[in-house]
């Protein structure tokens, strides 16, 4: 929609700034990773987002995971309308946060028990948390590129909107709060071995997103996660697997169904929540059972079992469960796949066009991408550019070069042709 009026949005971007910080509410939707002003979205319907100004999009970036069956999906809305008029909250256990439980459980085998909460954040330092409370160890490793929320101990060498703004690690986190957080490349077994010859018996736990999605996406090495299984198992460490992203995304069991690994511990969110705002934390029972207000790890939320959230959540894991919908995530996929890559070559531009299942991020840069420093490679400026072509094509990709692009159910062979057509024009009007 080249010449697409912005005049709404542009307005209500100037009001935003005047009463929130940056004029938003998360920075990676601020457009800085990309130049340009965000538009303002005020409906969205299966694989579509529509603008204040009536400019409709075809949407990559599904809510930045959540939407993996299409926005305002009917049973997602039906539920949501229905538990609604029961009320919004009780802060008293209701029937729905079993039936989530149970659902996580059936999906998940390395989940006995889990605890629901209000964001992947939440998830994650919670389960830092528990892992330093089982195991009494104060280390936790992690990797360079790997986000896991903007959680203190955690915003070291961080990736997505961390990365997009050069600041991975971000100020107002004192050095104290970091000393015991171990930062490694990932894909680096080497580096592994090294970090815990020298933290050893010391290591609480490794956390890692299985499928790095906030520097983009790259996909472990051969035997990396069995590695890292194996690592963790023989040094007393528990393996944390941040599944917030590839959790219900990648298969019904995540990554480690995917992959075969059984990790000690897995944290959830967005899909889980269906669009509404959640997280969870599940695993063994000897670990889980270790919270309060059965053990002695604290953590607790007003609103942790929402009711709307859990309706929500519950309405999508039941129309991902049977399985059906990740054969087609995959044909659209490889789809979009070989046309990015097809239209990338016709222009002469270098690319590398990571994906698994429906997650997915171009880079531009010849070097295969398969860590932090290879991201680090992609040349910025040409991906803003494609990405404001493409916005003036009426697709809408992820607005920085760190972040995944997801696929929903809800999008079609038509939607992924149109897109590589569009990715094919922009690329050509844009040789250097
Ligand atoms: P939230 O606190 O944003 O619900 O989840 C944090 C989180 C934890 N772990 C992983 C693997 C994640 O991807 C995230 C959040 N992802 C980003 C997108 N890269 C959320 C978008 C944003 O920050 O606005």
């Amino acid at each position: 929609m080249t010449g697409a009026s912005h005049t709404r949005s542009q307005q209500l971007f100037a009001e935003a700034l005047e009463y929130i910080p940056g004029g938003v509410n998360s920075p990676v939707r601020a457009f800085r990773g990309v130049g340009g002003e965000p538009f303002f979205v005020n409906r969205a319907r299966g694989s579509r987002v529509y603008d204040v100004d009536g400019n409709e999009y075809i949407d990559y970036v599904c809510t930045w995971g959540p939407a993996i069956l299409g926005h305002a999906h009917p049973a997602i809305i039906n539920a949501v309308k229905e538990a609604a008029e029961a009320g919004t909250s009780f802060g008293i256990p209701n029937p729905l946060e079993v039936k989530m439980a149970r659902l996580i459980r059936s999906a998940v085998p390395s989940v006995d028990k889990v605890r629901m909460c209000n964001s992947g954040t939440e998830a994650t330092m919670s389960a830092i948390r528990l892992a330093r409370g089982f195991t009494r160890r104060d280390k936790i490793i992690k990797f360079d590129g790997c986000y896991h929320g903007h959680v203190d101990s955690l915003l070291v060498k961080a990736g997505s909107g961390a990365l997009t703004f050069g600041n991975p690690d971000s100020a107002g986190v004192p050095a104290a709060f970091t000393q015991h957080t171990v930062v490694l490349p990932f894909n680096d077994p080497d580096a592994l071995k090294a970090g815990f010859g020298a933290n050893s018996d010391r290591v609480a736990g490794v956390i890692v997103e299985p499928v790095p999605g906030n520097a983009g996406v790259y996909l472990p090495e051969p035997g990396y996660l069995e590695f890292l299984r194996e690592i963790t198992r023989s040094h007393g460490a528990l393996l944390i697997f941040d599944e917030v992203m590839t959790g219900f995304r990648l298969a019904p069991g995540g990554a480690q169904e995917r992959f075969g690994i059984t990790p000690d511990l897995t944290c959830f969110g967005k899909i889980i929540g269906g669009g509404l705002p959640v997280g969870a934390f599940g695993g063994r029972a000897e670990i889980m059972d270790c919270l309060a207000p059965l053990g002695p790890v604290y953590q607790a939320g007003t609103l942790s079992g929402n009711p709307l959230a859990m309706a929500a959540g519950i309405a999508a894991l039941e129309e991902l469960l049977p399985g059906k919908a990740y054969d087609r995530l995959e044909q659209l996929g490889a789809q979009l796949e070989a046309g990015m890559k097809t239209a990338a070559q016709q222009a002469r531009v270098p690319i590398q066009f990571n994906r698994i299942g429906s997650m997915f991020c171009a880079y531009f840069t010849e070097r295969p991408v398969h860590n932090l420093a290879d991201a680090m490679t992609s040349d910025r400026a040409r991906f803003a550019r494609f990405f404001h072509g493409m916005l003036a094509e009426g697709v809408y990709f992820a607005p920085s070069q760190f972040e995944a692009g997801f696929i929903s159910t809800a999008h079609t062979a038509e939607d992924i042709e149109r897109t590589v057509r569009a990715a094919a024009g922009v690329l050509k009007s844009q040789i250097q």
